[in-house]
């Protein structure tokens, strides 16, 4: 196997023995081959879209598989052998429907080579599919294209990555949109190539970020039309006597069917990792029993889900091996999957309930402590008036965006110590999961304004960019010239497509920690460099003075 896409990845360079994720070569090599087909997908979709034709099960299919490979998702064999199995159906599918675009253009079609042509046989089982996934492994591309090439093309595949999982999150709240599903296809088909030069690599990883902003805009937009803008709302972190469910992941919608479905059944709901922003939500806070939030971010579930006295439900990223102490009492849904893990495919949560209901819960309320949350661009911006008066006056002398994916590695305190060196003139806003690095923290207020301002999940970077660009209009500058740094902490293929969307927007001096891509070779880092003047984190002291001089 070799997988390089996320940030803990072995020695900095690769997994190749295992993944440091829990990967094993076998799932490795399913995801290697369901891209590949993936990939073939775009090449027939491609075509037929040229020729006028669509078909959104297709797309809603290739939206899914693709996010089952991102890190942490989908590690069951037979799970993603049933995808690879589906995948060439749709494939069939999509080749069926290219030809009859040409029939009806009255063109010959075109004789499409590579994984257009490959196909499933009926006979293989989990192990032939492993097998024959080895073929379509990176590396191959690295051993034809050389690093620095196949490091950029691959670089635009976990962007793309990326934009699945959103544009699926979105299109489950029923927000599509078809030319953001013309360039998926046209970027599969893209990477289907065998030769490219680096310029032209860029430039498609920065097409990725424009078409990543389009899938956050359409998923925002879904969010709010569906559960109303995000309100400044104080959560409970401690537990409260009671029979429980924790659920963790992104997906909203998962969860509002799990509140309905728990009504009046006496169990209360506390969120976890990246669902934390549901409870600003005015249709999810709605819910009573949606009591608070519990433990932290993704890479201390194993500890906190252990100590859990309830069920517990994975709705998309980012899931760890579970222990066997919780292995009967967690479930996954949507695009994840854990082998010997409960799957719940149609949102019916029964069986999530009647163990939340066999469970002893918290036998006791323990003292009640809240964070608040909420601080989301209707929020932020509905004091903006006070915000940009407070600049004025020098009460705010800058703001940072400390945020993005938490990781196990020690390096990350960075974010921690960073957040408490910030002066307090100073405003933070902060999302994704890596925002429990310092969210328990009591950062005060400047002029009643909080300093810590918790946008949302790591998606909602779409609202941050919309505070940034409002903030820019009322001054009078471009976002560049804004008292404003960005401090990222990145660890999967989300933050790398929201990265590549903050270069698209020509936002510069980012600083990105706590390592850079494995994937990100010198040559395209020396672009980035000159470019955009994307730095690496180094210290805390050091950033920070070099930020505020
Ligand atoms: Fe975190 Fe995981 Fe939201 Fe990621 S929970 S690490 S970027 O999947 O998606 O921030
Ligand atoms: Fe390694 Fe990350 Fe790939 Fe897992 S997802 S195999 S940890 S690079």
């Amino acid at each position: 196997m070799f997988c390089y896409q996320c940030e803990q990845t072995a020695q900095g360079t690769g997994c190749t023995a295992f993944g440091v994720c829990g990967k094993d070569p076998e799932v490795a090599s399913l995801q290697d081959l369901l891209v590949y087909l993936l990939e073939g997908i775009g090449q027939y979709m491609t075509r037929a879209r040229r020729n006028g034709l669509q078909d959104r099960e297709i797309d809603h299919f290739a939206l899914e598989a693709l996010f089952a490979t991102l890190t942490n998702v989908d590690f069951d064999p037979q799970q993603l052998a049933e995808r690879i199995k589906k995948a060439n159906k749709i494939k069939e599918r999509a080749q069926a429907l290219y030809e009859e675009s040409c029939r009806k253009q009255g063109l010959a079609p075109e004789n499409l080579e590579g994984p257009a042509r490959f196909v499933v046989q009926e006979n293989w089982d989990t192990s032939e599919m492993v097998r024959r996934g080895e073929a379509f492994s990176l590396e191959k591309d690295i051993e034809s294209l050389g690093e620095e090439i196949a490091g950029a093309k691959h670089c635009v595949l976990y962007g793309l990555k990326g934009i699945a999982a959103y544009a699926h999150h979105a299109r489950i709240l029923g927000k599509e949109d078809q030319k953001l599903y013309d360039f998926f296809y046209e970027t599969l088909d893209f990477l289907t190539r065998n030769n490219y030069s680096l310029e032209e690599l860029l430039s498609k990883a920065l097409e990725v970020g424009k078409w990543n902003l389009k899938a956050m805009e359409l998923l925002d937009n879904g969010h709010v039309e569906r559960f109303g803008h995000p309100q400044p709302t104080p959560v409970r972190i401690t537990p409260k006597a009671g029979k429980a469910i924790v659920v963790s992941g992104h997906d909203l919608v998962d969860l509002e069917a799990l509140l309905q479905q728990t009504q009046g059944k006496g169990i209360n709901i506390y969120t976890h990792g990246e669902m934390l922003p549901a409870h600003g939500y005015p249709g999810l806070k709605k819910y009573p029993h949606l009591v608070g939030n519990y433990g932290s971010a993704w890479q201390n579930q194993q500890r906190e889900f252990d100590a859990f006295p309830g069920a517990i439900l994975m709705t998309t990223n980012c899931i760890q091996k579970p222990r066997e102490s919780y292995k009967d009492r967690i479930f996954t849904c949507g695009p994840v999957g854990w082998p010997g893990v409960v799957h719940i495919s149609d949102r019916d949560f029964s069986p999530v309930i009647e163990k939340a209901l066999s469970l002893p819960g918290f036998e006791q309320d323990e003292p009640e402590k809240s964070i608040t949350v909420g601080f989301a661009r209707n929020a932020v911006l509905s004091v903006a008036p006070k915000v940009i008066e407070a600049v004025k006056q020098g009460k705010i002398k800058h703001f940072f965006l400390i945020g993005g994916c938490d990781g196990a590695k020690p390096g990350r305190n960075y974010y921690t110590q960073f957040a408490q060196m910030v002066p307090q003139d100073c405003v933070i806003l902060t999302l994704a999961c890596g925002k429990y690095r310092f969210n328990k923290l009591d950062f005060g207020t400047i002029e009643g304004i909080p300093r810590l301002l918790d946008v949302g999940q790591c998606n909602d970077a779409y609202s941050a960019i919309q505070i940034a660009l409002a903030l820019s209009e009322a001054f009078g500058v471009g976002v560049n010239e804004l008292p404003l740094s960005l401090i990222l902490s990145w660890y999967e293929q989300k933050a790398v497509a929201i990265l590549l969307t903050l270069l698209h927007l020509g936002i510069k001096n980012i600083r990105l920690g706590p390592s850079m891509p494995a994937f990100v070779k010198p040559a395209v880092y020396n672009v980035l460099k000159e470019q955009f003047n994307l730095l690496p984190t180094t210290t805390p002291e050091e950033d920070l003075k070099a930020i505020l001089g």
